[in-house]
């Protein structure tokens, strides 16, 4: 993606890797200030994820696999038993820190089973092989969901997005922000309204930044006013990301997500999902099973903001103590689906059918 910063433009991924190092963007400090963090171990990766410096279905997955080709390098000079423990282990340490986007799950499994044959540096090539593949395979995936998915959009639309799901949430381009960024690039108008996501604010502080440094013309709003523009016909299309996608096409992402998708469906609003095929999950049959994360309370009670001299702040909203819940997503049911955006192309209903032709 593109950061322009002091009359300096610079392309960069979300996360890379430079050997037993993994790069990120640090998420916490955007959009107000730009750092580059560093995970020098599997175990700082683990944290990355869990304290989302990185957060996104896509990002967390690549990290994921970036984090099991560290723990390889850790570990190539074990014996082959010690080797394939320390993996598992690692493996378990990365799948316990965030519970939603199964991207996570697919990655690091897709590197253990790589880590479990051969000899002993042919393992550790396999398993960064494997870490870099899915890394490529995502950003192949981003395209394809912005070419397939910029067709829908129409010149002079009016979209509404939730969260990021764009390039901070992969490893660039993203998922739903990515056919907006192609039509944009095609010279088609679009107008994004970009939802602020209460309680974090990854509309507020991630999806208006991108969209600023695109120069994609966007207004954010509280969370709030998406129905109020959808009655009042501003918004052609609502196009969103995911973090699981099961088999019938239930959808779990951020939260606040299921309520979009109520409304637009009251009010002939196209609801569109863009993933990639790690995000379903063909062992969940429905959305019931999909565990869902609860973060802090302290996250719905407070918020992070700048104050007037440029410092980060934490500020209270709600008086000291007060509980809260936070889920921090929500299922929307398959019927409130018009359709998925993926690499594969745009998968209409029956759902249970065009998924598995695209995936099973
Ligand atoms: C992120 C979120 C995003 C999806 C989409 O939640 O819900 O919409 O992860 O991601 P969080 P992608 O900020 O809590 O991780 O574009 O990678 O599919």
């Amino acid at each position: 993606m593109k950061i322009r910063m002091g009359g300096e433009t610079r392309e960069l991924r979300t996360l890379w890797r430079e050997g037993s190092v993994v790069k990120m963007i640090d998420q916490r400090g955007l959009p107000h200030r730009f750092e580059i963090a560093s995970s020098g171990d599997h175990r700082e990766t683990a944290d990355a994820i869990r304290d989302m410096v990185l957060r996104g279905a896509g990002a967390i997955g690549v990290a994921g696999g970036y984090g099991m080709a560290q723990a390889a390098l850790e570990a190539k000079d074990l014996s082959l038993g010690e080797f394939e423990g320390y993996l598992e282990e690692a493996a378990e340490r990365l799948k316990k820190t965030r519970p939603t986007a199964v991207n996570l799950f697919h990655a690091v499994d897709r590197c253990l089973a790589a880590a479990l044959s051969g000899s002993m540096k042919e393992r550790v090539e396999k398993v960064e092989a494997e870490a870099d593949a899915i890394a490529e395979e995502d950003l192949a995936a981003s395209k394809r969901i912005g070419e397939h998915g910029g067709g829908l959009i129409g010149d002079g639309f009016g979209i509404l997005t939730h969260c990021n799901a764009g390039a901070l949430a992969f490893i660039d381009l993203g998922t739903a922000l990515s056919p907006i960024r192609f039509a944009h690039t095609q010279g088609k108008r679009v107008h994004v309204f970009v939802d602020e996501t209460r309680p974090r604010c990854q509309g507020a502080r991630l999806t208006a930044w991108e969209l600023q440094q695109e120069g994609i013309p966007y207004s954010l709003i509280v969370d709030n006013a998406a129905g109020h523009f959808m009655r009042r016909g501003e918004v052609d299309i609502v196009i969103v990301g995911a973090d699981r996608v099961a088999a019938n096409g239930d959808v779990a992402n951020k939260i606040g997500t299921y309520e979009k998708a109520v409304v637009a469906h009251e009010n002939g609003v196209p609801f569109y999902v863009a993933a990639p095929r790690m995000t379903f999950d063909m062992k969940a049959e429905t959305g019931e099973g999909i565990e869902i994360e609860e973060r802090s309370p302290e996250e719905v009670t407070g918020m992070w903001g700048l104050d007037d001299e440029g410092r980060q702040r934490w500020i209270m909203i709600a008086a000291e103590g007060t509980p809260a819940r936070n889920p921090s997503f929500d299922v929307t049911p398959a019927k409130y689906v018009t359709g998925f955006i993926t690499e594969a192309g745009i998968l209409r209903p029956p759902f249970g059918e065009s998924i598995l032709k695209a995936f099973g």
